[in-house]
């Protein structure tokens, strides 16, 4: 693609070309330094979405989804699937549960998968949300898929990270293997309809408190560990007002 053509594109991500916005984040799959991306001046909070497989994450971000639609806010949801080759269809239940957005013209959706190794998944995750960024999203949602190296290091390119774990999937000993337990800003224990859930919100508790809050904007950050059941939206205000108030301290 010739600069001039390039230039176009961006031209039209930011004109809000969603169609243009896919074309771009290909391009970037492809070759993370596609384009000079411009500074955006972009104020979306960009919230990571963690945690081992099944324990709820899609469903989260789709409760998330449905409130920040409500609130007639404009949402980007980046899934980055470390494993799946570029045409992989390691997402598909993803989108299929996420279809209900995929008429509103206020939610984009997209899965962003790469071949390579693990700073070739955080540097092309990093580029596709500078890219994003542009588009002009009120919010920015990044799920990993699955636990590992690669989803910690993805993590470092966000605003705000969100853990989430489920009883008996992601105790405390299990997500602190994983370093889960060094990169979450807020944890969520998810299907708090099953049993156990409280234990696993207390061994969290117990485990992030040995070591030290985190300081941001010059406040105190302690990671809160949230209750909820996301699957019939159960804890979502309480969810929302912490990524608000984290977004806060870290945007600011
Ligand atoms: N009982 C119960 N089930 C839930 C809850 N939240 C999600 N589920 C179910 O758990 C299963 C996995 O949910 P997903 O949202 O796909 O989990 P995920 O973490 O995105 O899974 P991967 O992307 O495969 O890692 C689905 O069948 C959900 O319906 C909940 O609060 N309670
Ligand atoms: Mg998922």
């Amino acid at each position: 693609m010739s600069q001039p053509d390039r230039t176009q594109l961006l031209a039209e991500v930011q004109s809000g070309d969603r169609q243009a916005l896919a074309r771009a984040i290909t391009l970037i799959e492809n070759d993370p330094t596609t384009f000079t991306l411009p500074k955006s001046g972009s104020t979306a909070q960009i919230v990571g979405v963690t945690g081992a497989p099944g324990v709820g994450k899609s469903t989260t971000v789709d409760a998330l989804l449905k409130l920040l639609r409500a609130k007639k806010l404009s949402i980007a949801v980046l899934a980055v699937d470390p494993s799946s080759p570029i045409s992989g269809g390691a997402l598909l239940g993803d989108r299929i549960r996420l279809t209900d957005h995929f008429t509103d013209s206020g939610v984009f959706i997209r899965s962003l998968a790469t071949r390579g190794h693990l700073g070739g998944l955080t540097e092309a995750t990093s580029a596709v949300l500078q890219l994003i960024q542009l588009a002009n999203f009120d919010f920015i949602i990044v799920e990993t898929v699955g636990v590992g190296q690669s989803e910690v290091e993805v993590m470092r390119v966000v605003d705000s990270v969100l853990v989430v774990l489920a009883p008996g999937m992601g105790d405390g000993i299990q997500a602190s293997k994983a370093g889960l337990l060094e990169i979450g800003d807020i944890y969520l224990v998810n299907k708090s309809d099953r049993e156990g859930a409280k234990q696993t919100a207390q061994d969290i508790e117990r485990s992030i408190a040995m070591s030290p809050p985190k300081t941001l904007g010059g406040q105190s950050w302690t990671p809160p560990v949230l209750l909820g059941a996301m699957h019939n939206g159960t804890g979502i205000n309480e969810l929302m007002e912490q990524i608000l108030a984290h977004g806060k301290l870290v945007l600011q």
